[in-house]
């Protein structure tokens, strides 16, 4: 089905969106995805970057990478498909954007109701006090000397303000993308490949909440299978199409 008839169809209803978003949206403001064809995880193992064992045993290491993608991050600015969705919630149809990414984009874009269920690279806090500072100055990211000591406590190394593999979202971030699905008519779920718990599992909850599930990728993934529909193609190409005659319809309805 074309965006066309998709839109149509949606407009039949009450349009409350909610989206789902993963790092393919992120991909044309030059930050790369995880997995796929230039997947961060093709050149490096996410067991050794990307959990709380891998932080203890090499922090070095792990700031190392993290330094690498903030020094990306400080050249990156917002795309087509960031600033679509601000677009909708603009025009009151969204109600939030749950994110998986760290890279602080939509916010950069103006939009406003966001959460970040895997946290923020441009924070790091410590996890022994719980002392939190931005650490995305130039002079602070491009720096690849001393490791960076909890300036409160000063007995720990602090870290990304992330999530790692087997470690939780906290629980008010979860709450409240769970709310914002069960408020939704609409989920679209952009840019993610769906193979992350618990994230994943949002589109099927949607789907048992009869809420329609509109994916936006390159490629297939197990989210296809029960979505509504598949739009594929860069979502900075699709995303602003599909959001512009969704306001279009809305506006004359
Ligand atoms: C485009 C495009 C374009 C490209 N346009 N599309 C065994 C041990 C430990 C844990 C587990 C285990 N087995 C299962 C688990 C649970 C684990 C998990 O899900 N693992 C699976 C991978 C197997 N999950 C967790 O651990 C989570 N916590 C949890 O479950 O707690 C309870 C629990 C604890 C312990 C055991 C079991 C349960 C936490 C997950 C945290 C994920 N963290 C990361 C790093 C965050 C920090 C950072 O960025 O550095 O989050 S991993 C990485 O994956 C990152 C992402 O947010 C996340 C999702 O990736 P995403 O966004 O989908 O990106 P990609 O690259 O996968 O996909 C990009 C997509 O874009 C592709 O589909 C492209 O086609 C598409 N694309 N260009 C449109 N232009």
């Amino acid at each position: 089905m074309d965006i066309d008839s998709i839109v149509q169809e949606l407009a039949l209803s009450e349009i409350k969106i909610v989206s789902v978003v993963g790092a393919g949206i992120s991909k044309a403001s030059g930050m790369p995805t995880f997995r796929g064809k230039d997947g961060m995880w093709n050149q490096y193992r996410a067991s050794d970057l990307a959990t709380p064992y891998a932080f203890q045993k090499d922090p070095r290491l792990v700031w190392e990478w993290y330094r690498a993608r903030m020094r990306l991050l400080l050249d990156a600015k917002p795309n087509p498909a960031h600033k679509a969705l601000t677009n909708l919630e603009r025009e009151g149809l969204a109600i939030g954007i749950v994110t998986q990414n760290v890279d602080g984009l939509h916010e950069i874009a103006e939009s406003k109701n966001i959460v970040e269920v895997h946290g923020r690279i441009r924070y790091a806090r410590c996890s022994l006090c719980n002392y939190i500072e931005r650490w995305d100055s130039k002079e602070k990211s491009l720096k690849d000397s001393d490791l960076p000591y909890c300036p409160n406590c000063e007995k720990q190394i602090i870290r990304p303000d992330v999530v790692w593999f087997g470690e939780q979202i906290e629980s008010k971030r979860w709450d409240k993308a769970i709310e914002w699905t069960l408020e939704a008519t609409i989920m679209l779920v952009i840019g993610t490949s769906g193979v992350v718990v618990p994230v994943s599992s949002l589109p099927i909850f949607a789907k048992k909440n009869n809420i329609k599930v509109i994916e936006f990728n390159i490629e297939t993934t197990p989210i296809s299978s029960i979505s509504d529909y598949s739009i594929f193609g860069p979502c900075e190409e699709t995303l602003p199409v599909f959001t512009q005659k969704i306001i279009e319809i809305s506006r004359r309805q």
